[in-house]
């Protein structure tokens, strides 16, 4: 079958100011797994990666023309619903036989609310590889209601067009174990690897791309909605299989730094042990990031990174309130935070400090505390999110208990201070813009978070971030001057991830 594959974003449009900072990008892995997959069984598969390569309508609409799918997959998060739904239309005008099919984390939250959306044919809770490839099978079988309801994993109506006739969900789809059996990314269907923006933080080398070498996460913070999307169950892939990838990605794409998008990647101390042994073993030269949680480093592990390449850990720390980390499960606290951190930057890598602002029960007093906390520990960079309440997290059902759950227009899913989904009480739109941004300022008035910074931007043998860096400064110093907003440093530093 002819199956495409869409990462949606939105459709260029002209009037809107551009950002200040190419977005960040980031190759859609999921979508290549699924692609790969479905390409080892015989099927032929595209990918658009329309947050990559935007396209306006009537391109869109000519190019799903030219390909014919009998099968769209499309990757949807909360915030892309609404453009989602349009390319749907854009493709049953293209091409009224085919399927349309959405997966990914806004589905995995909010299943019945996908399925019972007209746009749509189903919607696919779960890993996409198996079940797509289970879904071609039923469609190919001549498809028909009861026959894709049997298809674990997938949710749809009896009648797609009619949200109120009867939902049909088929039992759920047990994780993927062997993470190993499964084909690497189909990253050749993607647009070249290095023309994909990453923000200027998340590589030191260039060129950059991402890597995902586990899945699942069992924590239980409130606000994540990671265990919707690929489980409780941590597994992962072995270290051989890690390293063979980056060796493939350096030998076919010239790659010089990976970012290990994991959740957590140093959850399974031995295995994270063996990476750094077969990359020594191996004589690989490579530079190196990862995100985790600060509970699941020690200081042997962290040395051996360091050995092995790694540069920089993002760490999740959220809040710097004793009482707020207990509140949202974080399953830490701030000594162990500081504790950590300080053995990571012993160890001779960077840390970068990921916050939130306006838990639920977020009171000025504890932003000041998180504000403080960041400024105080050793790290050389971070950001402060807006917290939103994504559909499927524990977060979202208490919200509302909380604050102000303004939830309705899926447009606002960005984490914008202007449009926050959920206001907590006692807080308020105004300010949360404004504590925002003096978070920012107050953690880069050191003298040397802003030397880190300009080195960041400066690109050492990067003749592409130099450029970059100095084509960003341009457009701060111009909208610094004359822009409406003022203070734009805050803008410039919410990195996506
Ligand atoms: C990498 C990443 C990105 C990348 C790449 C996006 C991509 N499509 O891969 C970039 C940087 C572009 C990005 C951007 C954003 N992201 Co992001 N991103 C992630 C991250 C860290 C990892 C995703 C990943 O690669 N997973 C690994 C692969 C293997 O898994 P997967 O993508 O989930 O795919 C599997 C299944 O979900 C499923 N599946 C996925 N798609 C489909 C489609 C079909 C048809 C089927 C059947 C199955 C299926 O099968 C796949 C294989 O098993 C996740 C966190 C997380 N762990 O999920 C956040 C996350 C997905 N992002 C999130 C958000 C909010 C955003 C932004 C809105 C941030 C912002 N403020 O700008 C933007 C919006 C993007 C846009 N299109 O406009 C949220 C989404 C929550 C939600 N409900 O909306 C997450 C969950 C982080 C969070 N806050 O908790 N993101
Ligand atoms: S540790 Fe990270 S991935 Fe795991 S539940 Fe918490 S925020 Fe989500």
């Amino acid at each position: 079958m002819r199956v495409l594959l869409v990462h949606p974003a939105d459709f260029p449009d002209p009037a809107r100011r551009p950002p200040l900072l190419p977005p960040n990008q980031a190759p859609p892995l999921g979508l290549a797994y699924i692609a790969a997959f479905l390409r080892q069984s015989g099927h032929d598969v595209a990918i658009v990666d329309l947050k990559h390569s935007p396209q306006d309508r009537p391109e869109l609409q000519a190019s799903i023309a030219a390909f014919a799918p009998d099968v769209l997959g499309m990757g949807l998060y909360t915030v892309t619903v609404p453009v989602a739904e349009e390319i749907a239309d854009l493709c049953r005008a293209a091409a009224p036989s085919c399927f349309v099919v959405v997966g990914g984390p806004h589905p995995a939250g909010a299943p019945e609310d996908c399925a019972r959306n007209p746009h749509f044919d189903a919607a696919a809770v779960g890993e996409g590889e198996v079940m797509m490839l289970d879904l071609l099978v039923a469609l190919e079988a001549g498809g028909g209601a009861d026959r894709l309801a049997a298809v674990p994993g997938l949710w749809l109506c009896r009648d797609p067009r009619d949200a109120s006739s009867e939902l049909l969900k088929a039992p759920p789809r047990g994780w993927i174990d062997d993470l190993d059996s499964l084909p690497w990314p189909a990253r050749d269907l993607l647009p070249p690897l290095d023309s994909y923006a990453m923000t200027m933080f998340q590589y030191r080398e260039w060129p950059a791309t991402t890597i995902y070498t586990s899945r699942g996460c069992p924590y239980s913070c409130i606000f994540c909605e990671r265990r919707e999307i690929l489980g409780n169950k941590f597994r992962v892939h072995g270290p051989g299989h890690v390293v063979d990838e980056i060796e493939h990605l350096q030998a076919e794409y010239g790659i010089r730094e990976i970012f290990f998008y994991d959740d957590t990647f140093t959850l399974d101390h031995r295995r994270v042990m063996q990476i750094c042994e077969e990359i020594l073993r191996r004589g690989v030269k490579i530079s190196w990031n990862i995100s985790t949680h600060v509970n699941t480093v020690d200081r042997e592990l962290l040395h051996a990174m360091r050995k092995a390449g790694c540069w920089q850990i993002a760490y999740g720390i959220e809040t710097g309130d004793p009482r707020v980390m207990q509140d949202i499960m974080k399953g830490t606290d701030v000594s162990t935070v500081r504790e950590r951190i300080t053995w990571t930057t012993d160890a001779g890598i960077e840390a970068k400090g990921l916050f939130m602002i306006g838990h639920p029960t977020d009171t000025p007093e504890s932003i000041d505390r998180t504000i403080e906390f960041a400024r105080s520990l050793p790290i050389a960079s971070a950001n402060f999110k807006i917290t939103t309440p994504f559909v499927g997290t524990p977060l979202r059902d208490m919200a509302a208990d909380y604050g102000e759950l303004a939830a309705d227009d899926y447009r606002n899913y960005m984490g914008d201070p202007t449009q926050a989904v959920f206001v907590a009480n006692g807080l308020t739109h105004e300010y949360l813009m404004g504590v925002q941004r003096r978070a920012y300022y107050r953690f880069y008035s050191r003298p040397g978070r802003l030397l880190r910074l300009a080195r960041s931007m400066a690109g050492g043998r990067n003749v592409s971030k130099w450029v970059d860096g100095a084509r960003i400064m341009t457009r701060l110093a111009r909208h610094q001057a004359f822009g409406p907003e003022g203070g734009v440093l805050p803008r410039f530093l919410e990195f996506e991830h």
